[in-house]
């Protein structure tokens, strides 16, 4: 055979290696990933596209509920979703979610320990942890230094602030808020117990500003309102911009979550997603997405490309003191329409 015959098929075979994933598969031309907003660095899509040829397409929700309800209704143009704990559990009950071949995800060996066996998907059968963090109050350091939810419940503290509060637009997180304030599990199924906070949410909805899950911390920026309830994470990434701007996990307690890749059973392109989810699990990939939203990486190979900055904060990775005083959302089974059924009447009120 002459040579340059022989160069021509390496070459034909090398680009079908790229296409192809190690299981022989094609690779989808086009990767769908439904996902909450500023979540991702949007370079790692374009890390992947340059090393892979798949054009990865993001779309973004702003709770869980947002993103059930649509897949609930039939959308099946996702091949990744990012649902949060609780989230994953209930997918999993409605048979949202397919299976994982973790033979396409060798990656999946750099999680550390507290992130391979989660209570809501035992054994990652259904999804990998993707970012986690916590919930509690962001605020403009200039003007206050809240440590307590007493700043957005109790009604005399929060009229002094009237209308420059804002609260996540987000049943279990808002409600959760109410329940802690009141020093109730944010899990309770206590009608009584859920009542009273359905009355603390009511009393202090003349001073919220607004029910915002996506701009909470632009708020803050633009010296719209002074704190409010939100994700660690935005509030921190807003911090490199505007120093005025801190976050506290409220001496009461707070949330502490994980959200998580997911392949919806209705996805095409499952070993294409796959081969995402093994991307992002690389430690220096890992490390950048947590660089952009500084929020913690459960790919514990990532700590060595981590800012210190970001590792060496107590309200990103909070001590095993604090995590005490931190919570997990979970499923609350048949009380689920109970809370949305609150969280509806605490949004239509006075309106
Ligand atoms: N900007 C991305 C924020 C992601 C927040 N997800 C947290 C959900 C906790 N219930």
């Amino acid at each position: 055979m002459k040579k340059s015959t022989l160069f021509v098929i390496v070459l034909l075979l090398s680009v079908l290696l790229v296409a192809c994933q190690g299981d022989g598969q094609k690779l989808a031309e086009e990767l769908h990933i439904y996902n909450w907003s500023e979540y991702i660095d949007p370079e790692v899509f374009t890390a992947f596209e340059e090393e892979y040829g798949v054009k990865v397409i993001e779309d973004t929700f702003s709770s869980n509920e947002e993103l059930l309800a649509k897949i609930q209704a039939g959308a099946t143009g996702y091949d990744l979703i990012v649902p949060s704990d609780y989230m994953v559990e209930i997918m999993i009950e409605e048979g949202l979610l397919a299976e994982l071949d973790h033979a396409n995800i060798a990656n999946i060996a750099n999680l550390s320990a507290l992130f391979s066996d989660p209570p809501y998907d035992p054994g990652l059968v259904h999804c990998v942890p993707y970012q986690w963090g916590t919930t509690g109050i962001g605020y403009n350091s200039d003007e206050i230094e809240p440590d307590s939810w007493a700043y957005i419940f109790d009604p005399t503290m929060a009229a002094e602030y009237a209308g420059q509060i804002t609260m996540l637009n987000d049943s279990r997180e808002s409600i959760g808020a109410a329940l802690k304030y009141l020093g109730y599990s944010l899990n309770t199924t206590d009608e009584a117990q859920l009542e009273e906070a359905k009355q603390v949410l009511l009393a202090t909805k003349p001073y919220i500003y607004s029910y915002d899950s996506d701009q909470f911390e632009d708020l803050i920026a633009a010296d719209e309102v002074i704190y409010g309830h939100g994700w660690s994470g935005d509030y921190f990434a807003a911090a490199v911009e505007d120093e005025r701007i801190w976050y506290v996990i409220p001496e009461e307690g707070g949330v502490v979550w994980a959200d998580n890749l997911c392949i919806p059973a209705t996805s095409k392109n499952k070993s294409t997603a796959e081969l995402f989810i093994n991307f992002v699990l690389q430690p220096e990939i890992a490390a950048q997405i947590t660089n952009f939203t500084w929020y913690g990486s459960p790919v514990e190979a990532a700590n060595e490309f981590i800012d210190p900055e970001i590792l060496e904060e107590p309200a990103i990775y909070p001590s095993a003191e604090t995590m005490e005083r931190l919570e997990w959302i979970q499923d609350v089974g048949e009380a689920t329409p109970l809370y949305e059924r609150i969280w509806t009447e605490v949004k239509a009120a006075g309106q």
